[in-house]
């Protein structure tokens, strides 16, 4: 049988309207993964499909073989003092003195070879957030290994599965030993180089602690049932009893009364600026290893979700938004245009999470600063004191 084509005048308009669709497909998809033509003009941010040029495209392969090449790591897990904003230092538990501890970077295909000592005083393990691993290495005592036990060093190593965003963290005691900052970057880089290439990458591991307050709740809203509500619970804080080191409790009496929220172990304004570029593609990594929801919001532009939990987005799965909330134990990749010059944030919208045991602006926020950018001038001094509200819905005093 042979397809007949009808040229009615309707059926031509039809006809043509999808011959135009399909070279409109194929010229994106000649396109795709290129850098988008550069948008001129004082108005260029005004657009806001400037993110629909940019298609990802994963240089992850589809038969990911072995490589041959060996990664590396020695990891010490051991109590450290961490400062997690200008004068607030805790005794936090560390990969290597830092948190995060540090990033392990792999191509898919590799192996890593992980010696971790435990220099606890309790056991510990490390689980691979993500990766298809054997079971064996998968680090969840008592299942797939027996705890490292204080003083112990316990060897992990496998092949690396497949590109992406991941995480390292123990799987023993693990409220404790999370909330107080044992946890890493692991991130996993294609055989084939993705496109398009970002000018600039960026990474952003969200973080909540339980510390002992120091009283400030200016801005806790009513209901709310942290630790800093209640002062006389200051020194019982699972923080600290719980904590590694210090007699080892199991955390499971732990309330979640976070009240220090942090990217990459510091909190606003330790969270340091990104600097970008006008017209620069930015790639973020993020990570929520905390016991907490956070609506990542960002100002002034959009961004395209790319990945979830490593796994590429399919072209027409890869969303724009400018809120992406991440649940407890997921990471998102997102790309981002710079084409709106200025100073932006990048913060939290839970918005106890931007404050600092209580006191704005603090916890998670990030500074974005296009370079040459200027800062707002300073505030004078209010003339007066603001006036008291007592009534006011949402303030504690
Ligand atoms: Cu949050």
């Amino acid at each position: 049988m042979r397809t007949v084509i009808s040229l009615r005048p309707g059926g031509l308009g039809v006809f043509t309207f999808l011959i135009a669709f399909a070279l409109a497909g194929c010229s994106e998809a000649r396109t795709a993964g290129q850098p988008p033509a550069p948008l001129s003009g004082p108005n260029a941010y005004l657009s806001a499909r400037a993110l629909d040029n940019i298609v990802f495209q994963p240089g992850t392969v589809a038969d990911i073989r072995p490589t041959g090449k060996v990664v590396e790591v020695r990891l010490e897990a051991a109590t450290s003092r961490w400062e997690l904003a200008p004068g607030k230092v805790t005794e936090a538990v560390t990969y290597n003195g830092t948190v995060p501890g540090p990033t392990i970077r792999a191509t898919e295909g590799d192996t890593l070879r992980v010696t971790l000592t435990n220099k606890l005083r309790q056991d510990t393990s490390i689980h691979w957030h993500g990766l298809h691993i054997k079971n064996d290495m998968d680090g969840v005592p008592p299942y797939t290994q027996a705890p490292i036990r204080p003083g112990a060093t316990f060897v992990y190593e496998f092949t690396v599965s497949h590109a992406g965003t991941f995480m390292y963290h123990p799987h023993v005691n693990a409220v404790a030993q999370i909330d107080n900052g044992l946890y890493g970057v692991l991130i996993v880089d294609p055989q084939q180089p993705d496109a398009p290439k970002p000018a600039k990458e960026f990474t952003m591991m969200l973080g909540a602690w339980n510390l002992p307050s120091s009283g400030g709740m200016a801005q806790q809203a009513p209901g709310e049932t942290r630790g800093s509500g209640m002062p006389d619970m200051g020194g019982m804080m699972p923080g600290m009893g719980a904590m590694p080191g210090m007699g080892g409790g199991s955390g499971s009496g732990m309330m979640m009364n976070y009240n220090w929220f942090t990217i990459n172990g510091k909190a606003f304004p330790a969270t340091g600026e990104w600097v970008v570029s006008e017209n620069d593609i930015v790639r973020v990594r993020l990570i929520n290893v905390s016991n907490l929801a956070h609506p990542m919001h960002l100002h002034g532009q959009d961004f395209k979700v790319i990945a979830k939990d490593g796994e590429p987005l399919a072209a027409g799965l890869q969303t724009v938004m400018n809120t992406l909330a991440l649940n407890s134990g997921e990471t998102y990749d997102i790309l981002l245009l710079a084409n709106n010059p200025g100073v932006w944030v990048f913060h939290c919208h839970e918005l106890h999470h931007t404050e600092n045991d209580g006191v704005e602006p603090g916890g998670l926020m990030q500074v974005i600063r296009y370079q040459n950018a200027k800062t707002a001038p300073a505030a004078q001094p209010a003339a007066t004191p603001r006036p008291q509200q007592p009534g006011m819905p949402g303030m504690s005093h």
